[in-house]
């Protein structure tokens, strides 16, 4: 299977996923800082995925798998054994996709795009910031009594909130106000399968949490 990927971005989460499960994937980056947005291989990324953004699988069988939360899903139920998701049907499943939503939706777009692009001007940026406080005040809360999201393994949802909540050092976001959070993180960063990840994609060690 193929990733297609960009540095410093949402598809990190897939990717760590991926390693956490003892997944080997193929990578190719690709460059989403311009457009057309190009593979590493000089491919117009819109012809691979017509959404045009990352992260994307390239299956087995040949189809292509979109969106961050059905890849998470998909590479860790390969894996059952790596417990990264709970089983289908279980009462946690749903723990899982409360997250994952909460995650996708509340959280990682509100970053991106409102804080990677200045030109969008600063009364929605400040809209962001505030929605985004919110947010990670409330995971705060619950990782004062939880080691992770779902409690106390590392998860699928957990890749995905490390990858995101992550971006706050370069939007300039405070995360001193959450010290479990910033405890959370460094746990998380510290975990062999996602410095692995984040070295492959030539992204910083240290600056991870
Ligand atoms: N709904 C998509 C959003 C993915 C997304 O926002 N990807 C960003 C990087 S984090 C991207 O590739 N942006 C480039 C673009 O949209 O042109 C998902 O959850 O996978």
């Amino acid at each position: 299977m193929k990733l297609y990927y960009a540095t410093n971005s949402c598809s990190l989460s897939p990717h760590i996923i991926a390693n956490e499960a003892g997944i080997v994937l193929e990578l190719e980056k690709v460059d989403i800082g311009r457009a057309p947005h190009r593979t590493a291989a000089g491919e117009d990324f819109a012809t691979i995925n017509p959404k045009g953004y990352v992260p994307a699988l390239r299956l087995e069988d040949g189809s292509l798998l979109t969106e961050g939360l059905a890849i998470a899903l998909y590479l860790a139920d390969l894996a059952p054994q790596s417990g990264l998701a709970p089983a289908e049907g279980t009462a946690e499943r749903y723990r899982l996709l409360e997250w994952l939503t909460f995650i996708g939706t509340e959280l990682h777009k509100a970053y991106s795009p409102w804080l990677f692009h200045p030109e969008l001007g600063e009364t929605a940026q400040q809209a962001a910031r505030a929605k985004i406080v919110g947010r990670l005040a409330l995971i705060e809360k619950h990782l004062a009594t939880n080691a992770y999201l779902l409690g106390e393994r590392f998860g699928a949802a957990d890749a995905y909130a490390f990858t995101v909540i992550g971006w706050s050092r370069f939007v300039d976001i405070d995360l001193a106000p959450f010290p479990h959070l910033r405890d959370y993180l460094q746990r998380i960063a510290a975990r062999p399968a996602v410095r692995e990840a984040m070295r492959a994609e030539g992204m910083a060690l240290a600056a991870a949490a």
